[in-house]
């Protein structure tokens, strides 16, 4: 695939040209981790706040088998509209298929660090990568479930701005995977590595930094002065965590529904998610949300430094 075959929004195209700065935005939240009408809500929420800070936001997508970098309120409308079942959940390996067939698909960290360094962004903010799922290495029968995302993030150069790893995966392991792959993991203000839907959780993070200055520093020398090709993580403790009481009964109850239901794979997340959100009463979507909004902050604070740091 080359730049040509990349749809870039008018917005993006012309931030691209002027040297000014773009942060990437994924859509399987949109499609799959979120319900309707807050999906769509947050979505747009995340590109107005990515405008308030100085960067241009650019949310990608497969839309009717064209790779877009940069989505228009009609697409964005479309993929929070349509029946996650009609979406495709399109990670590095489904993207040739969604392509070629012509899909609406909704791209997962992986598959957007893969078309938003291709359209040469370099920041790209989501809510939570996907990690090792506990029990991927564990028993008789592990189910080596580790996401796709981890393996791209050993081999696209692209900084990842997240809350952190979802409490439901194997956070240690999680971390060990991404030392193994070379990737640079920061913390931004704490030394814990955050949890995704809580601030904390019990690992220390490889890296804490407390600037935004400092961490496009890191960025920058990732990219100009080393040149790797592996791409960096930054991880933003949740501002608005979810209660430490509340988050533990309900993940006990959803991983026990999901064994019992015998979900796995690419269906995994999607479901706990989901059933997360109806059984805290939509107190974990409010975190989810939350979240996100406060990376879109901090990820185009950072891209606006690491822009002026290329000049
Ligand atoms: N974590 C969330 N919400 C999400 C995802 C992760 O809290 O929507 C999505 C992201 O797009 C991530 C993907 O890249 O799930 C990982 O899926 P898998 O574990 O199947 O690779
Ligand atoms: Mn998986």
């Amino acid at each position: 695939m080359n730049n040509g075959e990349i749809k870039l929004s008018a917005e993006v195209e012309r931030a691209l040209h002027a040297g000014t700065p773009v942060v990437a935005l994924e859509s399987t939240i949109i499609a799959h981790g979120m319900p309707y009408p807050q999906n769509l809500q947050c979505a747009l929420e995340v590109e107005a706040i990515v405008y308030e800070n100085g960067a241009t936001p650019a949310t990608v997508a497969v839309i009717d088998g064209v790779p877009c970098v940069g989505l228009d309120r009609e697409d964005l409308e479309k993929l929070a509209t349509l029946p996650p079942e009609q979406v495709r959940k399109c990670s590095r390996r489904d993207l040739p298929v969604s392509i070629a067939l012509g899909e609406c698909a909704a791209t997962t960290v992986a598959s957007t660090m893969i078309l938003a360094k291709q359209a040469n962004v370099q920041v790209f903010v989501t809510g939570g990568i996907g990690g090792v799922h506990r029990g991927a290495y564990d028993g008789e029968d592990p189910s080596l479930d580790v996401s796709a995302d981890l393996v791209e993030l050993g081999q696209t150069n692209m900084a990842v701005v997240c809350a952190g790893v979802k409490s439901i995966l194997d956070i240690g392991r999680t971390l060990e995977f991404l030392e193994t792959q070379g990737v640079t993991v920061v913390t931004y203000g704490q030394d814990k590595f955050p949890a995704f839907l809580t601030a904390s959780s019990d690992w220390d993070s490889p890296i804490r930094l407390d600037d935004t200055q400092e961490i496009a520093s890191v960025i920058h020398a990732s990219n100009n002065v080393v040149g790797l090709q592996s791409g960096s993580l930054i991880a933003v403790p949740n501002p608005e965590p979810l209660d430490q009481a509340v988050h533990d009964e309900a993940l006990a109850q959803v991983l026990q529904e999901a064994a019992d239901a015998k979900i796995t794979g690419k269906a995994l997340t999607p479901f706990l998610l989901k059933r997360l959100n109806e059984v805290t009463q939509g107190s974990s979507l409010e975190a989810n949300v939350a979240l996100v909004k406060n990376n879109a902050r901090i990820g185009a604070e950072i891209a606006v430094k690491l822009n002026s740091l290329r000049r």
